[in-house]
This record gives C-alpha cells, structure tokens and sequence, in this order.
C-alpha cells in the first residue's frame, strides 16, 4: 500500500514536471497567457521576487538559528534579525568551475554549511545552507549545485551514504570499463536520445551529447537517466515551493563560433529556474526558461510553444562544455571498435562549428529590440560555452545584481590557476575588473590585490574577506562613473569571504581533466573540502563560526550604523585584506597558516610542468588550440583510464 502510494506520488510528480513527450525530445506545450516570452532586465522577475520574499521567511528564521549558534559575543540574533531596517539578510554561495576537482571540493564545502551532515553543526558551519538565499554554481561547480537541486534537494552526506550517483570510478567515456557490452549500451542510449532531439526537428551540438552524458552520473536515479528531467522542473519541486533550499543559478557565457573570447566582454548568462538570460548591456533581457526552444519573433511566440529543451543536463553540459573536448577525443581512447563506430556516429550528427559550444537554436531573443549585442539579436541561433572561458571561474555576477540584495558571498574557488592547479585569485581580479568595462553596467566589486599578493599574504592558504569597509567603496563609483547617482550603492554590494582550494589531510589539486576518482581518492577530496570551509574543523581558529556571523551583518549593521563588537573586529583584523601588496614571488608550498617556499616538491605531481600548463583549468581551451589535440589526446589517455 505505501508504495503503491509512493509510485503515485512520483507519477503526479513527472506530470507536472517533465518534457512533455517525455523524452529528451523538446515538445509542443501550451502557450502562456502573455504572448511575450521576453522581458527587459531591468529588475528581478515577478515570479523570484514572490520566490524571495517566501525565501525571506525562512531564511530570518534560520539565520536565527546559525546566529545564536555561531556564539558572538555581545550579539543578541533574534533583536537584531527582527529590527532589520526593511529588508532581510540575504546570503549567497558560490561554487567555482574546474571539472571533478570543483565539484568535489566545493562538495566538502557545501556539506560543512549543511546542518544535513554529519558533525556539520559541531566542526563546521552546519545551517549555513539553510539560511541562504542564493546558490551559484558553473562548469564543475554546477555539477555540484545542479545534481544537488535537481536531486529534490538532496544533501552530499545522502549521495555518499546511498552511493547510487556519483559513481566516478570509470572515466565518462568508459563508464563499463572491462564490460564492454555495458559500454556498449550506454553510448547506444547517448545515441538514440541524441536522436530523439534531432528527429523531432531540432539542431544538436556536442554539448547534447556531453549533457546526456553527465545525466548517467548526475541523474542515475531518475528514469531513463533524466531524459525528460527539465531545468524549469525545480519550480514544481516541494523543497522548492516551499523555500526550504536557497535559488540555484547555473552560469554560462555567450560566444560566437570561430572566435575565441576570454574577456570581461563577453556576455555572462545565466539560468535559474524562471528565467534564462543575461543583466549585462549586450542582452539585457530575460526569457522564460520553460519555453526555451519555442520560435519567437522579438520574444512573442506565434501561438505554438515549446517545452522540453531546458534539458537540466543540456543545461549542466552547457555550463561545462570545455569538456566536449573529450568526446572529440574517442578516438585515441582503448575503447573497441564498435562503440568507437557507434561514437562516430553521433559526431557525425551533431554539428561541429567549434567544439565546446551548445546550440540553441532556435535563439529566444531574435530579433528582439533590446540588448545592444548584433551576434546576439541578429542570428538565429544563439551560442554558448563554459561559463568559466571569461576568466571568471567563481559565478559571482548574478549575485552582484543589486537587485538581489546580497549581503555576503561565501566563494569557493577551486580552479586550477597555477603551475600546481592551485587557485591565485585570478578570477576574483577579472571580477574586479569587469566593473570598468561597459559590460559592468553599474555592478560594484570590492578591491582584490593582484595574484601575487593572493599568494604571498596567505589569502589563498585561509578564508579573506574583501570588501569588509562598505565607506571604501565610494572611490569605485567615480571609476564606474556612477559619482552622481545613488551612493547607497556600496551598502548593497557584497562582502566576498574568499576560500580557496588547498591541502589539509588531502592534495586535493587534482588535474581538471582527471575523469576517474575511486572511493577514496572522492572521500579524500569531499574531506578536504569540509576542512577548507571550516578551517580544519575548527582547530585553526575556535572563533570561526562567529567571525562567519559577524561577515554575515556587517552589511545590515553599517546600513544602521552599529558599531562592531570587540570580537567582530578581533575578526575583522584577522580575515580582511587590509590593501597591502606584496609582490613579490609567492611560495608554492602551504602550511596550517599559509603558503612558503619550502619544500618546493609539492603533493603528487604526475604530470610534467608542460602538461600541467595545458592541464590548467580555464585557460585549457586557448592552450589546447595551441598544443594541438594530439597532445592533449596523450595526456587524457594517460590521466583518465
Ligand atoms: C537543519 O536546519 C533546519 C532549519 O534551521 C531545521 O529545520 C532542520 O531540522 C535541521 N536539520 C537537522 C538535521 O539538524
Ligand atoms: C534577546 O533579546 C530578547 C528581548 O529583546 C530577549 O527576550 C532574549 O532573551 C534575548 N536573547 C538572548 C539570547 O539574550
Ligand atoms: C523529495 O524529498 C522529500 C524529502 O526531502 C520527500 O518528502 C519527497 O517525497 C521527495 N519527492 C520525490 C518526488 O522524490
Ligand atoms: C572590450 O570592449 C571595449 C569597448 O567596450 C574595448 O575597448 C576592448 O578592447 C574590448 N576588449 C576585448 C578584450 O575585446
Ligand atoms: C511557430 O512556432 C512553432 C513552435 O515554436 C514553430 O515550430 C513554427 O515553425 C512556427 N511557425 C511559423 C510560421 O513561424
Ligand atoms: C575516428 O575515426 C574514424 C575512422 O575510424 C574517422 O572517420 C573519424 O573521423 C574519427 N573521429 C574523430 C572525432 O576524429
Ligand atoms: C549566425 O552565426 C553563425 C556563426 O557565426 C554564422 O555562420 C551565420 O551566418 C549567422 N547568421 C546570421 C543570420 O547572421
Ligand atoms: C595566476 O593564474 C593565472 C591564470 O592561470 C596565471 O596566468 C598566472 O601566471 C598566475 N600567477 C601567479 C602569480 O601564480
Ligand atoms: C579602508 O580605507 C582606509 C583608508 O583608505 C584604509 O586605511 C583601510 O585599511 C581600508 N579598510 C579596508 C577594510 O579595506
Ligand atoms: C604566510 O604564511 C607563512 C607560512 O605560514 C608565514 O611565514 C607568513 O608570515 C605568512 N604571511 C603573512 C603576510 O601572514
Ligand atoms: C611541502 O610539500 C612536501 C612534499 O609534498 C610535504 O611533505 C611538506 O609537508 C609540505 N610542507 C612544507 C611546509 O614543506
Ligand atoms: C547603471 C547602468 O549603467 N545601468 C544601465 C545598464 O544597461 C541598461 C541597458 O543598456 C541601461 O539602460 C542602464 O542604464
């Protein structure tokens, strides 16, 4: 009786919530009332800000709860959650690209903010998730947001206790290893859902193919690998109805075929469960991710429209698409001759104008008379790519909107920028500069120092905060040339706690092409991770949690104008770059406390200094165009089986 039950419930579930041909064909779907699919950015949509204030709710309770548990001194959380000025805290998380090593580490982070996991609320800042607003997550780091939302919100401690997702064992082109029958099926389902899309009318790219992919280890336990599984399905999930999780957003960056650009230029876009677009000038506008793949003309639909394209693992593979490189590389791999031939057969479908871009086709904004971008408006077809090509690895973007009202940004940046893929602040400095280009549209970032001084004050090797003084801003407005409007900007810009990626019980600078990690190379990185987050379960620093809190109000306390506690500046000193430059060459090795030059050996190297060059997260793609895929073919068929 209770599962016949449970198989209802799950039946009701998928009809609301899947592609309606239930495959991962897109299909016809009613027409919304309004006729226009898009809208101006010039505000959050109706339907997040009813979403938020649902949010707001639960959020104030639970920063209640990590408040009085984080032990500040002289604080007292309920008064002070309760007598906000008019608005409530919002907190933002933030999960960098940079394959399995991104998506591992920023799971260790993630569980130690997650009251769900063992020993979170004890060594580590258990509750945290639970009293935030915004998760973000790109390339690897979505990997990690997007299977844990579209999971119904499931945690890191259930997927490695269930152990039936994130099987990485076998590399994801070889996912039978020695059973090559296993193998067999799995490019053979690959193949036909590829060709469920292109029979019904649509245009494939690798990224279709990568995107199914990435489903068999994401969505292992929803039917047929997630076939039908949509992005805009999150909206009918309880968890999310019921704001009991923070609003996942999913980055990417607008790219035209045959150029390559890595600049702050370059549109970011953004994907969350209503909407699908981008704030920057280029676009600036926003359709309804639903709809996605439905013929428009300046975003009215002609009273057919489509739903189903908004695939969740399209849109994961979208995000991460650098890693197309590998299907390209099938090849050279010892797989046998038949599933190589079965291979062949679907890159022969799916188009090939440059590899790692996704083709939506039919593009939501053509012709539409906003947005000042003509590749983007004027063609027919939209292109995106890896959400990290821009440099900015960390997706902090839509988290600067001042719309969205963040206070604080937690940052976890696992991306590889060093000879030894550790990051050195590299994304946040292209953050930081983006602000002065025209594509900054009034955005503020707080002054970071330049890679260098990352490394030489330590503030890879500990948690930084940057932006800790909202007054210190002002010289920003000037630069951005925003000196006559509205200076109360700066109080709603965020303060960034930095956490970067480095060794405590684990190298966790694994290669971002590493596709196979065992058991206890997963645990080691996920272990690692909490430790990063919770500066080694505490031992580094028993005020940890407090100083969390203190970042957490010190927006909402300079908008009121209250004075810090001893404690919070005691905090303060310790964790906020203070604008002082060093630099000099940094050392490469790190202790508890910092990075030295040391042992200059450091943690398990395998790859040569070359390869390690072209091994390097973002920057992969310019390098691999200059190395050539034969090289970069060795190096994936020695690291991945
Ligand atoms: C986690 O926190 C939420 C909100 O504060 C609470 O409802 C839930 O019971 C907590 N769960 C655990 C396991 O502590
Ligand atoms: C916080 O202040 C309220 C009154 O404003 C009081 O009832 C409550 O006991 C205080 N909490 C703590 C932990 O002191
Ligand atoms: C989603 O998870 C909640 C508990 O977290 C559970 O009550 C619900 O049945 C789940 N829904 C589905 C469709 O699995
Ligand atoms: C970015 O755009 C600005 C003009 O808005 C231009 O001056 C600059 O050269 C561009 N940068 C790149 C890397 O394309
Ligand atoms: C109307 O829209 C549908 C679905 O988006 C599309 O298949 C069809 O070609 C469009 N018709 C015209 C005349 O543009
Ligand atoms: C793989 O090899 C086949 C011949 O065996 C060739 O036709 C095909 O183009 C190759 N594919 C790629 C992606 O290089
Ligand atoms: C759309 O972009 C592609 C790739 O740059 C180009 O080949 C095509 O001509 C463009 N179409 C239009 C209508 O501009
Ligand atoms: C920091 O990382 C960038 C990007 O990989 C790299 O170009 C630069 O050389 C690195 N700088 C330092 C000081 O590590
Ligand atoms: C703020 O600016 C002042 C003066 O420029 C400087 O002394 C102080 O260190 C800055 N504080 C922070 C947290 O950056
Ligand atoms: C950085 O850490 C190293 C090693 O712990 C230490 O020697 C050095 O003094 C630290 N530098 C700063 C600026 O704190
Ligand atoms: C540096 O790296 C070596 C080799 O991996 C390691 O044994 C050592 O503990 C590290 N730390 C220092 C401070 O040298
Ligand atoms: C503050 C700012 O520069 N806002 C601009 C952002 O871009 C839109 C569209 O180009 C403009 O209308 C805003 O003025």
């Amino acid at each position: 009786m209770k599962f016949q039950i449970l198989i209802l419930s799950f039946l009701v579930t998928c009809l609301l919530a899947w592609s309606p041909t239930d495959s991962y064909a897109p299909g016809k779907l009613t027409c919304p009332n309004n006729k226009d699919l898009i809208r101006e950015a010039d505000s959050l949509s109706q339907d997040e800000k009813d979403w938020i204030n649902g949010r707001n709710k639960v959020t104030d309770k639970n920063l209640i709860s990590f408040l009085e548990w984080a032990k500040m001194d002289d604080f007292n959380a309920t008064d002070f959650i309760n007598n906000k000025a008019n608005r409530s805290i919002h907190v933002g998380l933030s999960f960098s690209g940079g394959g399995y090593r991104a998506m591992l580490a920023g799971a260790g982070a993630l569980s130690a903010l997650d009251n769900r996991t063992k020993g979170a609320s004890k060594s580590g800042l258990g509750g945290l998730l639970q009293a935030s607003t915004y998760l973000t997550g790109l390339s690897g780091g979505n990997w990690l947001t997007g299977t844990i939302s579209m999971n119904n919100f499931t945690s890191v401690q259930k997927i490695l206790d269930d152990g039936k997702i994130w099987d990485l064992e076998h590399s994801i082109m070889n996912v039978g290893g020695w059973n090559a029958y296993k193998t067999y099926k799995y490019y053979k389902a690959l193949y036909d859902d590829i060709h469920d899309k292109e029979d019904a009318g649509y245009e494939v790219s690798i990224t279709d193919t990568w995107g199914r992919a990435l489903s068999h280890q994401f969505f292992a336990q929803t039917e047929n690998y997630g076939s039908a599984l949509c992005w805009s399905d999150l909206q009918n999930y309880d968890q999310f109805k019921n704001h009991e999780m923070p609003f996942p957003i999913s980055v990417a960056d607008g790219r035209v075929p045959g150029t390559s650009i890595i600049s702050g230029n370059s549109t970011v876009f953004e994907m969350n469960p209503f909407e699908f677009g981008s704030w920057d000038p280029s676009l600036n506008q926003f359709t309804q991710t639903k709809y996605l793949g439905t013929t428009v003309k300046d975003g009215e639909n002609n009273g057919t429209c489509i739903g189903g394209f908004d695939n969740a693992g399209f849109i994961m593979g979208t995000s991460s698409s650098l890693f197309n490189q590998f299907i390209l590389q099938i090849n050279t791999t010892s797989l046998s001759s038949t599933i190589k031939s079965l291979v062949h057969s679907i890159l022969q479908d799916v188009s090939n104008d440059d590899d790692d871009i996704a083709v939506y086709k039919p593009n939501p904004f053509y012709k539409s008379d906003l947005g000042e971008s003509v590749h983007t408006i004027n063609n027919d077809t939209l292109y995106l790519c890896d959400g990290g090509e821009d440099l900015q690895n960390v997706p902090l973007y839509p988290l600067l909107q001042r719309d969205r009202q963040v206070d604080v940004i937690f940052a976890y940046d696992n991306s590889a920028d060093t000879d030894e893929s550790w990051p050195n602040g590299t994304s946040l400095v292209a953050s930081y500069e983006r602000q002065f280009l025209n594509e900054g549209n009034g955005t503020l970032f707080p002054y970071v120092p330049d890679q260098r001084t990352f490394r030489n004050l330590n503030l890879t090797a500990k948690p930084a905060f940057f932006g800790c003084e909202a007054k210190n801003l002002t010289s920003l407005l000037k630069r951005t040339n925003q000196s006559n409007s509205d200076t109360s900007i700066i109080y709603d810009t965020p303060l960034i706690v930095y956490n970067a990626n480095r060794p405590f019980t684990y190298w966790s600078n694994t290669s971002t092409f590493k596709m196979s990690y065992d058991e206890k190379e997963k645990r080691g990185m996920i272990k690692n991770g909490f430790e990063v987050a919770s500066r080694l379960n505490q031992s580094l620093d028993k005020d940890w949690p407090a100083c969390v809190g203190c970042a957490i109000i010190r927006r909402e306390q300079e908008r009121q104008g209250i004075e810090q506690s001893d404690q919070c500046k005691k905090c303060f000193d310790k964790y906020c770059w203070d604008g002082t430059i060093d630099d000099s060459t940094p050392g490469i090795n790190f202790t508890t406390s910092g990075t030295t030059n040391g042992n200059e050996d450091n943690g398990n190297r395998t790859v040569s200094a070359a390869m390690s060059l072209v091994l390097r997260g973002n920057n992969a793609y310019e390098l691999m165009k200059l190395t050539g895929y034969a090289m970069l073919a060795s190096i994936i068929f020695c690291v991945s089986f």
